[in-house]
């Protein structure tokens, strides 16, 4: 009975698909959970929208980058400030949110004026900025405003400006996965090509998908310049739009995320001959064998060697400490997919962790595979989960942590419960040697913090109160 019908979806028995709980000598490929495909209805899904993914998840991660939705103002301010990717140049790309503020009369009449007006604003506003992405949403996507010509006649009438658009309104795919396609697809289509970028050395690398949460992508970039890897484009973490226009510059595609990014990296291999190259860059264990793999690729081991050497000098006793109280500690990954994959043997491998359940809210098969193949016997994979299902998934197996967004994470809470944020991070980094110790350190305060015992005392409770107004407690 691999696949698992939870008693809360009894009313909605499809469910049962999209749960499965690996057993012994079991050949997964029959078993995998259907993933990729509409919300059951009834189902309170997690998800997010297909616009979400293009906007909240890429393109608002640029820096120099004005991000201008044509649509209603809450597509644009639920899409803001909801994520955490930093820059090196003061956060423009966090400060500021822009829209075109469709209201009932523009819907009725059409807002290609309205949008237009917004464009020239924007630009006026900033004028030191002259890039910028437009993003079509549910509304003007169904009242058919045509983006593109109004973005063609604003690039006439400024001259110097560079405009790219996203035509993926928010029911264009299932989830947020469809956003990540279409603007890898329409960024490779269109930009990718048209920027010549200085080379400064003779190891060039593109990084794709990472978007610098909590400062991740600067993580990397030390190790790459200490190994004196030139990083041509980051897709999209601390990234620069011209700098992806210069794509197809690099030697080869380290890719990171696969979900979110690995169709450009596809294409790159496709239409310029880049090799595109996996590795997981979160983990202590695997960050060295993604540096040894890029060190391999370029002929320079030795510098990837003198970087790992002196990275788990500097940080292998402090995973030791956390990996002595950390040991045996079951913990829920609950995140959007890939970081299911990455995760888990990660933190079963370097801190000694047994995780007892993962759940995706968009992965498709590909990743269920490397979930499953990368993950325990017992283990409960779960597919779009809903409120309910994590409800009882965590009565049956009692986490002593999860990892998952501020959302569930309020859920996780009111069980007394602590959770981690495995979106956004509490105190990331979490990537590389030193972002492997600061996510160890998160899990280990917050299995650890005496909140959590405090957290479940009732204080009408009478024993309680006799506890607490004692002489011993005063
Ligand atoms: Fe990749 S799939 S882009 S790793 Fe993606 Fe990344 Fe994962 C995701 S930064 Fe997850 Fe999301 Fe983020 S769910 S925002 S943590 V949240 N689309």
């Amino acid at each position: 009975m691999p696949l698992k019908l939870l008693k809360c979806d009894e009313t909605i028995p499809e469910r049962e698909k999209h749960v499965y709980i690996k057993e012994k000598g079991e050949d997964t490929t029959q078993f995998l959970p259907l993933s990729n495909i509409e919300t059951i209805p009834g189902s309170l899904s997690e998800r997010g929208c297909s616009y979400c993914g293009a906007k909240l998840v890429i393109g608002g991660v640029l820096k120099d980058t004005i991000q201008m939705i044509h649509g209603p103002i809450g597509c644009a301010y639920d899409t803001w400030h909801t994520k955490r990717y930093p820059s090196d140049n003061g956060h423009f790309q966090l400060k500021y949110v822009w829209s075109s503020d469709m209201k009932e009369s523009h819907i009725v009449f059409g807002g290609e004026k309205q949008l237009k007006k917004s464009i020239l604003e924007a630009f006026a506003e900033f004028p030191d900025i002259k890039r910028m992405i437009v993003y079509t949403t549910c509304a003007t996507a169904l009242i058919g405003d045509d983006i593109r010509a109004v973005v063609k006649s604003a690039q006439k009438e400024l001259g110097d400006v560079d405009i790219f658009c996203v035509e993926c309104p928010g029911f264009a795919g299932v989830s947020q996965s469809k956003g990540h396609h279409v603007l890898n697809i329409a960024w490779i289509n269109e930009k990718v090509g048209t920027f010549e970028p200085e080379i400064t050395s003779p190891y060039t690398i593109n990084v794709i998908g990472d978007y610098n949460i909590q400062g991740d992508t600067f993580v990397l970039e030390k190790y790459m310049e200490k190994m004196g890897v030139q990083i041509i484009a980051h897709f999209t973490g601390n990234g620069t739009y011209d700098a992806l226009r210069g794509m197809h510059r690099a030697q080869l595609n380290v890719t990171n995320c696969a979900r979110s990014a690995g169709y450009i990296a596809n294409e790159l291999k496709k239409r310029y001959g880049i090799p595109r190259m996996d590795v997981d860059t979160w983990g202590f264990d695997y960050c060295q064998e993604a540096l040894r793999k890029i060190g391999a690729f370029f002929g320079i081991e030795e510098r990837a060697e003198a970087v790992i050497a002196e990275e788990v000098a500097k940080y292998q006793d402090r995973m030791n400490w956390y990996k002595e109280r950390l040991k045996g500690k079951k913990v829920c990954i609950w995140t959007g997919g890939p970081r299911l994959w990455h995760w888990t043997k990660a933190l079963e491998d370097d801190l000694g962790m047994q995780v007892v359940s993962m759940s995706s809210k968009f992965g498709h098969q590909e990743d269920f595979e490397k979930v499953i193949a990368r993950g325990q016997e017992g283990t409960i994979y779960i597919d779009d989960g809903n409120e309910l299902e994590f409800f009882e998934v965590l009565e049956m197996i009692r986490p002593d942590v999860v990892l998952t967004g501020p959302r569930v994470g309020a859920l996780v809470k009111k069980l007394h419960l602590p959770y981690i944020n495995g979106h956004g991070y509490h105190n990331g980094p979490y990537m590389g040697f030193e972002g492997a110790v600061n996510m160890a350190r998160d899990l280990y305060n917050a299995i650890y913090s005496p909140l959590m015992n405090l957290a479940g005392i009732d204080i009408r409770d009478d024993e309680t109160k006799k506890f607490l107004f004692s002489e011993d407690v005063k």
